[in-house]
């Protein structure tokens, strides 16, 4: 238990009608009690009050009354931190609770950093970690489908899952330190082999809850599609193309695209993010510069990357500006490059005779490096030929990311905790391959106990205090 009491304004200002003032610690009730006098609470004072009860009455500074309030008294544990808790709902404005907050302090509470009754709910054990996360993602939720993941996550529907492979983890390492404590009974080639079972199940879950990270980001923030290439091939035409109207302006001026343009399409009730960029080039233009750096920000957040290429220009050789543009995309927003999926588009068909023979030509294959693509597609923006196609690969992906799990089924939301279950899964994978490598028990179990311990970050069992305070700093005043 804490040993100071803390106040904040947990809700209310400026145009409320009412304003709720929190207190929480053991000397809630005390100091609630040397401002407010009520009818209910005039014999024996707010301690004599039943918990969980609410009380008539008004706020007073010595003689002078500050305000008319209604005041609840809620006795630990039962309550948001687990100690005593006083609240005060005040009339609104800023005025009012204010005063209520100088008389509070005055009489010996502490103003609450931002998430501090949150975080003394975390301290106490009344919630774990991701728990305490889902509180003020519930508060931050834009729309309704992130407020119910959200309150799942409130309710423990992660935290149960996080638990029971973490003590099937565990469990793991407590039968092989058996085989530390009793190395007589030679029993390491049992083991070593039960150990293997187990870790290829653990990782197999793991691996499924990473996915349901991937595919709830998906479905709720939608798919992310880079359009990218050199300057003139035809982006901004593609964009508009596949938007179905003039988006993005398009002239034959080479460097026409300056800023990223964004449209969002809807491919079989997902959200797609279409994003038309600044050809890529070397120049000495700052404007177009900047662009080109706004271009490589964006490829580092998308799920599908297209690559424009002017089929009607010469073939030359473009190995090397490919790679420099899509080959090594950095890996931003999903940890693995891997997951990104390349699209090359062979632009401006209607202007060669036999584009097909053209992109299968000998010639061709030598300069540009078609087999870093997962797909190859000939179009023409102007004549709205390969479109469809380009349509039909987004909706593949879609499907083929998503296409396990419904939205209610999400239970990982924050990359926090997808990023802790990635390193989980990350350990096990080389305690797998220590395990292989007939490695000693002794160092197979460092990468196990590394597992567990990552997924007991996500929980809080080992969380550092500096990530704890980190994720309650972010947090709003009074929460
Ligand atoms: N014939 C033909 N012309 C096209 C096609 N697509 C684009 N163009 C023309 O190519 C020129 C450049 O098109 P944009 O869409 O502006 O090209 P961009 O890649 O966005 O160019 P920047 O923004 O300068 O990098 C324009 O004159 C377009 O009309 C196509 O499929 N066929
Ligand atoms: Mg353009």
């Amino acid at each position: 238990m804490r040993e100071d009491t803390i106040c904040a304004v947990s809700g209310g200002g400026i145009g409320a009608g009412i304003s709720k003032i929190r207190l929480s610690g053991p000397d809630a009730i005390p100091i609630a009690d040397k401002i407010f006098a009520g009818e209910s609470s005039q014999v024996g004072g707010l301690a004599s009050v039943r918990s969980h009860s609410i009380c008539y009455g008004v706020i007073r500074d010595f003689g002078e009354i500050v305000d008319e309030v209604l005041l609840s008294v809620m006795r630990a544990p039962r309550t948001y931190t687990r100690e005593d808790v006083v609240e005060i709902d005040c009339h609104g404005g800023i005025v009012p609770a204010r005063r209520v907050m100088e008389l509070l302090l005055r009489k010996g509470a502490r103003t609450a950093q931002p998430g501090e009754f949150t975080k003394r709910a975390f301290l106490n054990g009344r919630i774990d970690l991701s728990q305490a996360e889902a509180v003020m993602d519930i508060i931050e939720a834009e729309t309704e489908e992130n407020a119910k993941a959200a309150v799942g996550q409130l309710e423990g529907r992660l935290s149960k899952k996080i638990n029971a492979v973490r003590n099937e983890i565990i469990e793991l390492l407590a039968r092989i330190e058996v085989v530390f404590d009793y190395p007589e009974h030679d029993e390491e080639q049992i083991t070593t082999k039960a150990c293997i079972e187990k870790l290829i199940e653990i990782n197999n879950t793991l691996s499924e809850y990473a996915e349901n990270y991937e595919s709830g980001r998906i479905a709720k923030d939608g798919i992310r599609v880079t359009i990218t290439g050199s300057p003139n091939v035809g982006k901004s035409s593609l964009l508009n193309a596949i938007a179905g109207f003039d988006r993005a302006i398009v002239t034959e001026i080479p460097g026409t695209t300056r800023d990223t343009i964004e449209e969002h399409i809807n491919v079989n009730g997902i959200k797609v993010i279409l994003t038309d960029t600044a050809g890529i080039h070397e120049t000495e233009d700052l404007i177009e510069r900047l662009g080109i750096d706004r271009a490589r920000k964006e490829l580092s957040k998308a799920d599908i990357v297209i690559y424009v290429v002017d089929i009607a220009e010469e073939i030359v050789d473009i190995a090397e500006e490919i790679s420099d543009a899509i080959k090594n995309l950095p890996a931003d927003l999903h940890g693995n490059p891997e997951d990104i999926y390349r699209i090359i588009v062979f632009n401006k068909s209607d202007m060669v005779d036999d584009p097909e023979a053209k992109v299968g030509s000998a010639e061709f294959e030598k300069n540009i490096p078609k087999n870093i693509f997962e797909e190859s597609i000939i179009a023409s923006a102007k004549e709205n030929i390969g479109i469809d196609k380009i349509f039909d690969t987004i909706d593949y992906i879609v499907r083929n990311k998503i296409s396990k799990i419904q939205l209610e089924e999400v239970f990982v939301v924050s990359m926090r905790h997808k990023d802790l279950i990635i390193k989980a899964k990350e350990a096990t994978i080389a305690a797998l391959d220590a395990c292989q490598n007939q490695m000693t028990l002794d160092c197979i179990s460092v990468d196990i106990k590394a597992a567990a311990d990552y997924l007991g970050e996500i929980t809080g069992e080992s969380t550092g205090e500096d990530v704890i305070n980190e994720i309650f700093s972010r947090f709003c005043l009074g929460k």
